[in-house]
């Protein structure tokens, strides 16, 4: 992809122009190839001013979430070192798993502008308008007993708090997948993931956040329990920025788990950003419902409910929904 080549050396050189000729030495390529590229550029959005004399001038970058433009907010070792873009695709996850089984490495994310078929947990759907908000997924590889794996949306829940907190936004978890603000849903995590009884192969963790959508955006069925960064903010966001931050995050607390085996810092965010715990809340299974108060988080990510005879109870992420008395949370 020589174009994006062309692409670096402008923005290493942002505010001046850059000369034909040190672009064509330092690519080894003709000025007509430049030219072509330059067009390429344009094409995906890159404003570009070019001057006969002066050569070529990045003006404007578009608001796209390719490697080349998250690139320059990453400072991790090997998470989103490859980003796979997509403009549109059907669901981020069922990208990131087909890929996985074709061995791609541990890191690697894919990203979609917009996912025509995003999935919730349970069947359910997630609404993943176009350039509004960020879907992505990651490929990860831990080597670590398929029992742990449900520790990895925790691992994700805090990342994506501490990195909204750097942003100046307060979020909480509802426990076990969700990031909410003010009681409403911002952020959804699904993850998956393909084992054998004792072995992972790979852990997909699937990110849906609601950036710059307005509240017209929303489907009227989700409008009252869903939000967005723009909604509650009252500015528009950098999707790159955003990303970027929450990915810095991620690393180091999943490597404490790959690393040490414990998830403790993770625990430490999403307790002292909790949506649910010192609540009354619903518990949902299947069709049952029973109403609990959660007490605390657990090491391991599940959530200590007390039920009124006084009975607690860990709740295991896998197929439970909680909700609030009379609202969402
Ligand atoms: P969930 O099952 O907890 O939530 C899904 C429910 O949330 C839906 O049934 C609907 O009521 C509501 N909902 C749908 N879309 C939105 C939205 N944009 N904002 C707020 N609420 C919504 C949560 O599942 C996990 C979602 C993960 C989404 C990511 S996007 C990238 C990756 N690829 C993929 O297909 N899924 C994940």
């Amino acid at each position: 992809m020589k174009h994006y080549e062309v692409l670096y050396l402008l923005k290493e050189n942002r505010n001046d122009f850059v000369s034909g000729q040190l672009i064509s030495e330092k690519l080894g390529v003709s000025r007509t190839a430049i030219w072509k590229y330059i067009k390429a550029l344009k094409e995906e959005g890159y404003t570009i001013d070019s001057s006969s004399k002066k050569g070529y001038k990045l003006i404007s970058s578009p608001d796209i979430l390719t490697s080349e433009e998250i690139k320059g907010y990453l400072n991790t070792k090997y998470i989103g070192k490859k980003i796979i873009h997509y403009e549109s695709i059907g669901s981020t996850n069922t990208t990131a798993k087909k890929l996985a089984e074709q061995e791609e490495e541990n890191g690697t994310i894919i990203i979609a502008e917009e996912q025509t078929a995003g999935r919730g947990r349970i069947g359910r759907t997630w609404s993943s308008p176009k350039y509004k908000s960020i879907y992505f997924s990651i490929i990860l590889r831990p080597n670590v007993n398929p029992m742990e794996v449900p520790k990895i949306t925790q691992i994700i829940a805090a990342a994506i708090i501490e990195g909204l907190k750097e942003l100046k936004i307060e979020a909480k978890v509802k426990w076990p997948n969700d990031i909410v603000i003010d009681g409403k849903k911002v952020c959804g995590i699904l993850t998956e993931m393909s084992g054998e009884l004792n072995k992972v192969n790979y852990v997909i963790p699937g990110i849906g956040i609601n950036v710059n959508l307005n509240k017209e955006d929303f489907q009227e069925d989700i409008l009252n329990k869903a939000t967005s960064l723009k909604i509650e903010t009252g500015s528009t966001m950098d999707r790159k920025v955003i990303l970027g931050t929450i990915l810095n995050k991620f690393e180091p607390l999943y490597e404490e788990f790959v690393q040490k085996g414990t998830i403790e810092s993770s625990i430490e965010v999403c307790k002292n950003n909790s949506a649910a715990i010192g609540k009354n809340i619903r518990i949902i299974q299947n069709k049952s419902e029973r109403q609990a108060k959660a007490v605390d988080l657990a090491e391991d990510g599940r959530l200590i409910v007390q039920y009124e005879n006084g009975s607690f109870e860990k709740l295991i992420s896998g197929e439970i929904s909680i909700r609030g008395l009379d609202k969402y949370i």
